[in-house]
């Protein structure tokens, strides 16, 4: 008896040595097959930046803590990569892919910083608290008509409103629509709209912006059902999850494309534009601007100015033209 039992407790004793050495061979297999790779440069996508630190997200999701060759550029949120596994969820990034858009905005010394890459729209997010900037909205308005990117507008926290408030604080805004920035309203808090939001973004590269305290990271987290788990897999692999209000962030949006959230700012400055390059950047001007009689027209008092003529047949809305003014004057 004492034999039998001994023996079985040996066979259990070499089975598991077996499993052990198989599974540390499998390892060292996989971990080969790591370091094999390891030798290949790849391809990756910037999902977040905090100072030196870059979080980069591999084609399988999998997100590695990277720092960066000196000399290769600044990358950016959005921004695609080439970069080198360094080992236990490391990289460094080698290379900065071509952009198709970049948007950046002046830091305190005036120079241009860039934000987030590679955007095919922007959402301003405004709400009825704080207080709307309609001169902000124009300012990102003309960012966006700058660097080519498609903005819409959403107005969140449409619950805030009550009964019969809503339609005259959307007829503020319902000039943009006219010309071309759709605006979409919301509520992250009770999941209204939404579905219209989705629409527009399906298949993007979004950013929200606007206001602190307008809502864009609790739209992030109304379109995003597995948000949790993408911030966990971002702090676990770079610490950068806990500074997402602090820093441009990418999450994948469930219904394909991405979605950038972005720290809320006070005031947005342009960088420096040439005054035509301002003009430009009000689409519902351009049809008017180059036909005043003088060429260097300031839309003010001038005789002749077709800018005014278009306002005073109601045609463009004198608050885009304030702005506007506003803006050269700053420049
Ligand atoms: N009533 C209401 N409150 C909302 C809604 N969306 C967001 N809030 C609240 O507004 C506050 C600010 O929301 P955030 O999502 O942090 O705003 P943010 O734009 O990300 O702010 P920053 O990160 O500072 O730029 C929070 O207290 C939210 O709960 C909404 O649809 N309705
Ligand atoms: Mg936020
Ligand atoms: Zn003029």
């Amino acid at each position: 008896m004492a034999r039998r039992r001994l023996s079985q407790r040996q066979v259990e004793r070499i089975k598991a040595i077996q499993e052990r050495r198989r599974a540390k061979l499998e390892t060292r297999t996989e971990s080969a097959l790591h370091d094999h790779d390891a030798e290949q440069p790849r391809e990756g996508l910037v999902v977040a930046r905090h100072g030196a630190n870059l979080a980069v997200a591999d084609d399988t999701g999998r997100i590695r803590h990277c720092l960066t060759r000196q000399h290769i550029g600044h990358p950016v949120c959005g921004d695609r990569v080439v970069w080198q596994p360094a080992g236990n969820d490391r990289g460094v990034v080698t290379a900065l892919l071509q952009r198709s858009s970049i948007l950046s905005r002046p830091d305190y010394s005036g120079r241009d910083k860039p934000l987030a890459a590679n955007l095919s729209r922007l959402v301003v997010v405004l709400a009825p608290e704080p207080e709307p900037s309609e001169y902000l909205l124009d300012q990102y308005l003309v960012a966006t008509e700058q660097i080519g990117v498609q903005a819409l507008i959403a107005v969140n926290k449409i619950d805030l409103l009550p009964d019969g408030q809503e339609a005259p604080f959307l007829r503020r805004f319902a000039h943009y629509p006219a010309i071309g920035y759709p605006l979409i309203p919301v509520s992250a808090r009770r999941d209204h709209g939404l579905d219209a939001l989705v629409e527009a973004l399906r298949g993007q590269t979004a950013i929200l912006v606007g206001q602190s305290g307008v809502g864009k990271s609790s739209l992030v987290n109304a379109l995003l059902p597995d948000l949790d788990l993408q911030v966990g897999r971002l702090s676990q692999a770079t610490g950068l999850g806990r500074h997402t209000t602090s820093a441009a962030t990418l999450y994948r949006l469930p219904s394909g494309g991405s979605l950038i959230d972005s720290p809320g700012v006070r005031s947005f400055r342009l960088g420096k534009l040439e005054r035509r390059e301002l003009e430009y950047g009000f689409r519902d001007l351009r049809p008017y601007i180059g036909h005043c009689r003088f060429a260097d027209c300031r839309h003010r008092e001038e005789p002749g100015c077709a800018v005014r003529e278009a306002l005073e047949q109601g045609k463009i809305d004198p608050r885009r033209l304030d702005n506007l003014l506003h803006m050269a004057e700053r420049m």
